[in-house]
C-alpha cells in the first residue's frame, strides 16, 4: 500500500471565486466550518497534470508510459515511434469510446426494460406515450397499420437493438439523418454499424502498433461518436419518452431551497429514469407516508440532482436541487436523509461527506458501487423493494437527525420540458408558415440562430459562471438557446428559464418569446436528451429554407464547463453531424499540432462541423455568433 498524504490546499480561495451559486457558496462556508472536504478543495490541492492536459503522454503499453514535450511536440516520439498526432488521436479516440460506451450502456438498459415491459415481465412501468411509439416506429420503417401496440413495440425493440449489436449496415436512426449529411458520412465511411462494434474497433485501433495515422483514426472517432448521438443516447431518450411520457412545459423549482427542514428529504442523483420513477411511487405510498408522519415529519420530499433530476423535472415537474458540483455541498445542509444514486457522475467523494452527516448514501445499480456506501440493488422486476427500503432508511435518519439543519433559502422558478415535438407545436400557428415557424423566424431574422449550451460543471472554473455569462450574451444577440444537463440547471438557478427572461433577450428573440409566452432559454432535459437537439436540427433541414445539411444551419453548440469523457463524445457527435462546437475549461490537445488542426479546421473541410475552444464566455459567444452569421450569409438570409 502506498501511503498518500492528505491534500491540503495552499491558500484558501475565496468562496465567491469558486461558484456564483449562492446556495453552494453558503454550504461551502459551512463545510469549511465543519471541516468537510469537497471537490473544490481537492481541485485546489491538486494541480492538473500539464502533460496530460495537453494529451502529450501515452500509457498504452509498457515500453512506456511515454511523455512528449508539448512545447516542442515534434521533437520527440514514444519508444514505439508514435508521434504526437498518433498519441493525441488515440487518447481522444479512447475518450470518445468511453463516453459513447456510457451512453449506450444507459440506452441499452432502457431498451432491456422496454422489452420486459412489452413482454409483460415488468409490471411497474408501462407504455405511456403510444403516439410516440407509433411515430418512431413509422420513421424507421416498421409497419404500424392495423397492428396491436404490443406487436409494433416488439418490432421496435428488435429494430432498436441493432443500435448496439448490428455488425454490418447502418444503425436504425440513420434513417432520421438529413440525406445530404448522411451522404457525407457515407463518403467518408463513417456511418455507424452498431455501437458495440464501433467501440470495439476504436479500442482495437488504439492499441500499440495499430492505427498510427491521425487522419485515419479520426474516421473511427467520428463513427464511434455518431453511434452515441444517433445511437445509444437517442434510443435512451426515445424509449424513456415512450415509457415515462414525452415532456411538455412545466414550471419547476430549482436550487437547494427545495429541501424542506420538516420533511424527510430524499435526493435521486444519476442518469437512468427508472430509479426515479420507482422512487416517486415509494414516496407516495400511504404506508410510508404514515411512517414518515409517525417519525414527526410533515411528509416525504423527493428532489432530483444532475441528469436524473433534469430528466424528471422536464417530464414531471419534480423540483431540482442542483448540478454536479453541488452534489457534495448539498449534503452539508444536514437536511438530506437519503441520497440514492444509480450511474454516471457519482463522485466517490460523496461517501465521506455523507458519512460526516450520517446521510444514507445508497448505490442501486450493479454497475456502479461506491466503496463505503450502502448498496441496495434495484431489480426492475420489483423496483419498489429497493426504493421502499431507501425511504424507510431515510425516515429513520430523519427521526434520529443529530445535526443542526441549515438549508439555503434559495429557489429559482423556471419553465422546463421542451421536447423538440413541443418546440414545433409551440411555435406553430402564430406566424406565417411557408416553412415551419422556427425556420421562418430564423429566415426573417427575428431569431438569429440557435445555440445548444450544455454539459457539466467543473471545479477548475467558477461554477455556473461561464454557462450563465455565455447564455446571457447569446440571447442578448437574438440567439435562441436550448439546453440540457447541468448547464440547464445553472441557468434555471440564475432565473433565465422563465418567460420573464425574455426581457434580457434582443428585440427579435424577445418578440418571439413574448408572442408565444416562452423563455429565451429552453430546457430539454438530461444529457442523453442532447439528441433532441439533433432531431430539432434535422427537422429544421427537412422543413426547408435553411440549406440541405445540418452543416448549413445557423446553429452552434457549447459545453463551457465540461468535465466528463461523455461530454467529449457528445461534442464529437455534434461536430461530425455538422455543428460548430466550442468547449471551455481546457482542451485535450497539444497546440500547433496537425491533430489540433484537423479537429479545429480539417473536419469542416470534410463537410462536417468543427471544434472550437475558449474558456472565456464572452469570447465563446463571439465565436458562436460569428459562425451563425457566416452560415446566415451563406444562406443569403443576412440583412
Ligand atoms: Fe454529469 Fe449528466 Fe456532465 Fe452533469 S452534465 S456532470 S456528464 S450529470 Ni450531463
Ligand atoms: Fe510509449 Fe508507444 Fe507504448 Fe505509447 S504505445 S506507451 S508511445 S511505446
Amino acid at each position: 500500500m502506498v501511503e498518500k498524504k492528505a491534500l491540503k490546499p495552499k491558500k484558501e480561495i475565496e468562496l465567491k471565486d469558486l461558484t456564483i451559486c449562492d446556495a453552494t457558496q453558503q454550504m461551502l462556508a459551512k463545510a469549511r466550518r465543519d471541516g468537510v472536504e469537497t471537490q473544490f478543495d481537492r481541485a485546489a490541492g491538486m494541480k492538473a497534470c500539464p502533460i496530460g492536459a495537453d494529451s502529450a503522454c501515452c500509457k498504452h503499453c509498457f515500453m512506456g508510459p511515454c511523455r512528449l514535450n508539448a512545447k516542442d511536440p515534434y521533437g520527440k516520439v514514444g519508444v514505439c515511434g508514435a508521434n504526437i498526432d498518433a498519441i493525441q488521436a488515440r487518447n481522444f479516440g479512447r475518450m470518445v469510446a468511453t463516453g459513447t460506451a456510457c451512453h449506450n450502456d444507459h440506452g441499452m438498459a432502457m431498451l432491456d426494460i422496454f422489452r420486459d415491459v412489452v413482454q409483460g415481465k415488468i409490471k411497474d412501468y408501462r407504455i405511456k406515450d403510444v403516439n410516440k411509439l407509433v411515430s418512431i416506429s413509422k420513421e424507421i420503417g416498421i409497419e404500424t397499420e392495423d397492428r396491436s401496440v404490443q406487436d409494433i413495440a416488439m418490432d421496435l425493440y428488435h429494430e432498436l437493438e441493432k443500435t448496439y449489436t448490428q455488425v454490418e449496415g447502418e444503425l436504425p436512426f440513420a434513417k432520421r439523418v438529413p440525406p445530404k449529411t448522411l451522404e457525407m458520412w457515407r463518403k467518408h465511411g463513417i456511418v455507424p454499424r452498431g455501437a458495440m462494434r464501433e467501440i470495439m474497433e476504436m479500442m482495437s485501433r488504439t492499441h500499440i502498433g495499430m492505427d498510427q495515422d491521425h487522419t485515419n483514426l479520426i474516421k473511427q472517432i467520428c463513427r464511434t461518436a455518431l453511434a452515441d448521438g444517433w445511437g445509444g443516447s437517442m434510443v435512451a431518450t426515445e424509449i424513456s419518452d415512450i415509457l415515462f411520457g414525452t415532456p411538455s412545459p412545466v414550471s419547476v423549482e430549482v436550487n437547494m431551497g427545495v429541501l424542506k427542514e420538516d420533511h424527510v428529504n430524499v435526493i435521486v442523483h444519476g442518469h437512468e429514469p427508472n430509479l426515479f420513477e420507482s422512487m416517486l411511487a415509494s414516496v407516495n405510498a400511504p404506508s410510508l407516508l404514515e411512517s414518515a408522519n409517525e417519525a414527526g415529519a410533515k411528509g416525504i420530499n423527493l428532489v432530483g440532482m444532475c441528469c436524473s433530476g433534469a430528466e424528471v423535472m422536464s417530464r414531471h415537474g419534480i423540483p431540482h436541487a442542483g448540478n454536479f458540483s453541488s452534489t457534495e455541498p448539498i449534503l452539508v445542509t444536514g437536511a438530506v436523509d437519503a441520497m440514492a444514486v444509480d450511474v454516471q457522475c457519482i463522485q466517490q467523494g460523496l461517501v465521506k461527506v455523507a458519512e460526516c452527516y450520517e446521510t444514507e448514501l445508497i448505490t442501486t445499480n450493479p454497475r456502479c458501487h461506491l466503496e463505503g456506501a450502502t448498496h441496495i440493488e434495484l431489480d426492475e422486476h420489483n423496483p419498489q423493494k429497493c426504493t421502499d427500503e431507501i425511504v424507510i432508511r431515510a425516515i429513520s435518519r430523519f427521526k434520529n437527525r443529530k445535526f443542526p439543519v441549515e438549508i439555503p433559502k434559495k429557489v429559482g422558478i423556471g419553465v422546463h420540458g421542451f421536447s423538440h415535438e413541443y418546440i414545433n407545436y409551440m411555435l406553430g400557428g402564430s406566424f406565417r408558415a411557408s416553412y415551419t415557424p422556427l425556420n421562418e423566424n430564423i429566415i426573417n431574422g427575428r431569431i438569429r440562430g440557435v445555440a445548444g449550451v450544455v454539459g457539466c460543471t467543473n471545479p477548475r472554473v467558477k461554477q455556473d459562471y461561464v454557462h450563465v455569462e455565455l447564455v446571457r450574451e447569446l440571447i442578448k444577440n437574438d440567439v435562441l438557446v436550448v439546453q440540457t444537463g447541468c448547464s440547464q440547471i445553472a441557468l434555471a438557478k440564475a432565473g433565465l428559464t422563465s418567460p420573464e427572461a425574455a426581457a434580457l433577450a434582443g428585440p427579435g428573440l424577445a418578440e418571439v418569446c413574448e408572442t408565444v409566452g416562452m423563455p429565451p432559454v429552453l430546457g430539454l432535459g438530461s444529457c442523453v436528451d442532447n439528441t433532441r437537439i439533433l432531431i430539432a436540427c434535422s427537422e429544421m433541414v427537412r422543413t426547408g429554407g435553411l440549406g440541405d445539411s445540418i452543416a448549413d444551419l445557423p446553429v452552434a453548440g457549447a459545453a463551457p464547463e465540461y468535465m466528463s469523457e461523455k461530454a467529449i463524445a457528445i461534442g464529437q457527435y455534434f461536430v461530425a453531424s455538422g455543428v460548430y462546437t466550442v468547449f471551455g475549461v481546457t482542451f485535450p490537445v497539444t497546440k500547433g499540432t496537425n491533430f489540433e488542426k484537423l479537429l479545429f479546421e480539417g473536419l469542416e473541410e470534410m463537410g462536417m462541423g468543427k471544434w472550437g475552444f475558449n474558456p472565456d464566455p464572452h469570447e465563446m459567444a463571439r465565436m458562436m455568433i460569428a459562425h451563425i452569421d457566416k452560415k446566415r450569409q451563406a444562406l443569403g438570409i443576412d440583412k
